[in-house]
């Protein structure tokens, strides 16, 4: 089984109840057992700044030989979409937004998958809840978590998170 983690971040209509509507589906899917789930943040927008602020949450979950990344990332999409997500600004508001941050040590680039989450290493609301859930994990390439996070200008208070 593959270790793998994926971000939930909402900023439109009942946030919480929108991540644990899309936790609950990610967990139904055939062949996904669940991991830990770290607690729900909530964080200061990045990239655009005009929008509401977001409830984030990171999980782990275990994958069987199927499915591949490919598939899982395609199911995601699905369960945005169900969830009646608009593709319209990128980096703007949105219902639901799953992404797939690490598939075991898997390293990916493709049009439509890149793996670890090429943006990752730069988002606070990210690497908060996976230091939760995994303290001492590191990257495909070996590099630290907390390495990342120490570069970053962030702060936290509870269960917030504040980054420029
Ligand atoms: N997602 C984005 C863009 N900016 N900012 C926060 N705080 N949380 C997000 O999940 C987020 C974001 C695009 O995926
Ligand atoms: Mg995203
Ligand atoms: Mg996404």
């Amino acid at each position: 089984m593959i270790q793998t983690y994926i971000s939930l971040g909402s900023n439109q209509g009942d946030t919480l109840y929108n991540l644990d509507w899309a936790k609950s589906r990610v967990l139904e899917m055939e062949g996904v057992h669940p991991g830990k789930s770290s607690v729900v943040y909530f964080t200061e927008p990045q990239g655009v700044k005009e929008q509401s602020w977001f409830a984030n949450q990171v999980i782990s979950v275990f994958v069987d030989a199927e499915p591949n990344p490919g598939e899982l990332l395609k199911e995601l999409l699905r369960i945005e979409d169900s969830m009646g997500r608009v593709r319209t600004e990128r980096f703007g508001p949105r219902i639901m937004d799953l992404d797939l941050l690490l598939f075991g040590n898997m390293e990916i680039e493709t049009r439509d998958l890149v793996l670890p989450h090429p943006r990752m290493h730069q988002r606070a609301f990210i690497l908060v809840p996976l230091m939760d859930i995994d303290p001492v994990l590191s990257l495909p390439s070996g590099q630290r978590l907390e390495d990342f996070l120490a570069r970053l200008d962030y702060s936290v208070s509870g269960n917030k998170i504040w980054q420029d």
